[in-house]
């Protein structure tokens, strides 16, 4: 018996039924979000097939190499948000400043996007997972003016919807908005994400940590005693804790959302405030998280309450159980889907 999966599409619609009032904005933007990826998708595929990812590379706002396939990635996503009805601007981790769409159309948009086009290019030689980033705020200004950079300095908890693409053994698509989480899978034989991972809740607990090792002294006094005492644990009842670390954020952390257990990337003597983008990268995650039922903490507070100074701000990441994020963090922490 073939299992008929609700399409993308399928799935906004019957969302929307719930909302009368709601005008499709935040669908279309997702549908035209979901394009670029089919698109970016086979771009990634062809630069690994053909090993052309290293030509043309650039540096950008961050000082970090920026590929083929990050352009690439980056002016197809900045191309469809331009050109859709539901976008006035974007941020984007390959543009130093905020991208304002000023236009009779976009100026009328409900929404602002913000992306990693591709993180873990670096991947990209050795057939890795890479992904795209998404954070869709609502405008904070009237309609019918130009976006402005307030709009993307929104804290977390202000975020519409958020969500990422995982280029793998099989391209996914995950999002949430408060309604929940849901992953969707490309069903090539029909050119659609089809939902496969319904209302997605993070397990509390699993025994997969996910850290950069290499890093260890580097990282505040709980962070290690945390790692020790697993390696010890370890050391008299084998097989109680693992470590898993692709080295590609979206990777690791979907799998922490998948089977559980804690990501960190702390704090280090090279990344004194974090190594991870604030409004690209770990508040679109955070806000994943906090509605998957668990936390998501900057080592001083839940990442998605941080008020955000700047575009390309860092923040050191504890993502995963609620009991772990909370014996290496601040205790105070409490998630905002029970406040
Ligand atoms: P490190 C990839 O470059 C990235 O931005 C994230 O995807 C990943 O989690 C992190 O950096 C890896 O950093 O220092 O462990 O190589």
């Amino acid at each position: 018996m073939v299992i008929k999966r609700k399409t993308l599409d399928e799935f906004r619609l019957s969302e929307l039924r719930l909302y009368p009032n709601a005008t499709g904005e935040l669908s279309s933007l997702l549908r035209e979000i979901a394009l670029s990826a089919k698109r970016i998708q086979v771009e990634i595929n062809r630069a690994s097939a053909f090993n052309d990812a290293e030509h043309e590379t650039s540096i950008n706002a961050s000082g970090e190499t920026v590929k083929k396939p990050d352009r690439f990635a980056n002016n197809e996503i900045l191309h469809v948000l331009k050109n859709s009805f539901s976008c006035a601007g974007a941020v984007s981790e390959e543009e130093e400043s905020i991208q304002v769409f000023d236009n009779c159309q976009n100026n009328r948009s409900k929404y602002v996007v913000m992306f990693d086009p591709v993180d873990g290019s670096s991947n990209i030689d050795t057939c890795m997972t890479l992904d795209t980033i998404f954070g869709i705020y609502r405008r904070i200004t009237s309609i019918g003016e130009p976006c402005e950079i307030q709009h993307f300095l929104q804290s977390g908890e202000s975020l519409a919807a958020a969500g990422y693409f995982i280029y793998g053994s099989s391209t996914m698509l995950v999002y949430a908005t408060r309604r929940g989480v849901n992953g969707f899978t490309l069903d090539g034989s029909i050119g659609e994400f089809t939902l496969t991972h319904p209302d997605i809740r993070c397990p509390e607990y699993g025994n997969i940590y996910s850290i950069n090792e290499s890093k260890i002294l580097h990282y505040p006094d709980p962070v290690i005693r945390h790692v020790r005492g697993m390696q010890e644990w370890n050391l008299h009842n084998p097989g109680s804790f693992t470590s898993r670390y692709v080295g590609s954020m979206v990777a690791d952390l979907h799998r922490t959302l998948l089977q559980g257990g804690i990501f960190l990337y702390p704090e280090t003597r090279d990344f004194t405030g974090g190594k991870l983008r604030l409004i690209y990268e770990c508040n679109p995650f955070a806000y994943i998280f906090e509605i998957a039922g668990v936390l998501a903490s900057s080592g001083n507070q839940a990442i998605i309450s941080i008020k955000p100074e700047s575009i390309h701000q860092r923040s050191p990441v504890y993502i995963g159980s609620k009991r772990t994020v909370q014996l290496l963090t601040r205790n105070n922490l409490k998630s905002f889907c029970t406040q």
